[in-house]
Parts: C-alpha cells; structure tokens; sequence
C-alpha cells in the first residue's frame, strides 16, 4: 500500500495488483454477466447531450447515469428500467478490506473503455456525502490516470493504472480533480478486444 499525497492533499493510496490475474478472471466473468443483464449505455454531456467517449453501467443499488437532464443516481437501467444487478461479493470484500470505516457500498459504477476513449478532468461529486472513499479496480489495457487538487487549476500528477491496480480516494483526495488521458493498446491480454474496465465503488447517502 503506497499513499500518495498529491498537491499536498491526503488519503490517496495506491494498491498495484491488488486482484492477481485469476482474480481478474474471476471478476471479469462476473462484469461480463453484469453487463448481459445490464448493458453497456452511452452517456451523454447535460444540456449539450454531446456523448461521453466512454460508456458505462452499474451493478448495486444504485447506478449513475448522466443524460441531456443531468447527472444523478437512480435504481435502474435509463434503457431498460430494471434494478441494476448486485455488486459481486470480491468487490464488496475489497470495499471491507480498505474503506472499512464506511458504510457499505451502494454503487459500483463500470466504465468501458475503447481504444481513444478519454475521461475529462473532473470531481466526483454527485454523492450526498464525501467522508466514504470512491474505490477504484482497473482491468485490462494501462491508462494514463491524471490526479491534480481541489481546484481545477492546480498542478496534476500522471500515473499509470494496470490491470489489477486498486486505488483508494478517501480523505482530502475525494474531491480532487481526475481524468483518464489515455489507454495504452496492447498492455494486457486480459480483455481479448483490448479496451479498459473501470469499476469505482460508492457509497452514495448516508448511513
Ligand atoms: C481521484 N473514473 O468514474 S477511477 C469516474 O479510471 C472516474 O475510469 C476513472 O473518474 C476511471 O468518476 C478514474 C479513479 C478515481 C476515482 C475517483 C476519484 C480517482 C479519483 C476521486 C478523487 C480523486
Ligand atoms: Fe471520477
């Protein structure tokens, strides 16, 4: 476990290969049947509807959606209206072991990445409460991960993340701005397509 203090902000750590590769089998297969049932959507910005470049699902009580009226956590699907499945009993396991002091999570957001996908400098902010971590699972391809500080215009730190990577994003680093540049072709064998998975568990309200 590493902490990384970013613009001298607290309460980010960094956990290389947290899932070795047959746990990143394992929870892959379990994504794989969560997106079956919860297909992947392409979000778009609020009032602008331009699309995100990345497209998303959930699996937890609630998922995150963002769409031409805004961002916000529902129980279901935008396109098919069902509950998002449930959160997998390895990610709920990582939740106890580094964010222990929360409670338990209530969402789990999965972003997808392609080749060219890209994630914007932004906060994460749409929960009602900040003292819980947002925990972090990369899989497959590397990506360029951009940390900065509480205002946009702070300096920023670039990190690689690959496949098995945990971070944890609690303390004065929830609320950093982040943003994903790119992701590297060809860095993992994981996914056969290449491309990225993120999972970030969430504790959206609270207890
Ligand atoms: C640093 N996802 O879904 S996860 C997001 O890799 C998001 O898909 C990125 O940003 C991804 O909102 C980065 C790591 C992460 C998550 C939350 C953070 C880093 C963070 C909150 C504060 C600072
Ligand atoms: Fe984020």
């Amino acid at each position: 476990m590493q902490d990384i203090p970013i613009n001298g902000l607290n309460g980010l750590s960094y956990l290389p290969s947290y899932f070795d590769r047959a746990g990143q089998d394992q929870l892959l297969d379990q994504i794989r049947a969560i997106v079956a049932e919860a297909p992947l959507f392409q979000p778009v910005m609020p009032k602008t509807g331009k699309p995100f470049s990345v497209r998303m699902s959930n699996c937890g009580r609630l998922g995150w959606v963002s769409d031409i009226r805004g961002y916000r956590y529902q129980p279901q699907h935008p396109e098919t209206g069902l509950p998002w499945p449930p959160i997998p009993d390895a990610l709920t396991r990582l939740w106890a072991e580094v964010a222990a002091a929360a409670p338990p999570p209530e969402a789990c957001l999965i972003n997808y990445y392609d080749q060219g996908a890209r994630m914007g400098l932004h906060q994460d902010r749409d929960e009602q409460m900040f003292d819980a971590p947002v925990v972090s699972v990369s899989l497959g391809d590397t990506a360029t991960f951009r940390v900065g500080g509480l205002s946009r215009k702070d300096p920023t730190k670039s990190f690689r993340l690959q496949s098995g990577d945990v971070v944890v994003l609690g303390g004065e680093a929830r609320l950093a701005f982040h943003g994903i540049d790119r992701v590297l072709a060809g860095t993992s064998t994981l996914l056969k397509n290449g491309g990225r998975i993120n999972l970030t568990l969430r504790r959206v309200n609270p207890a």
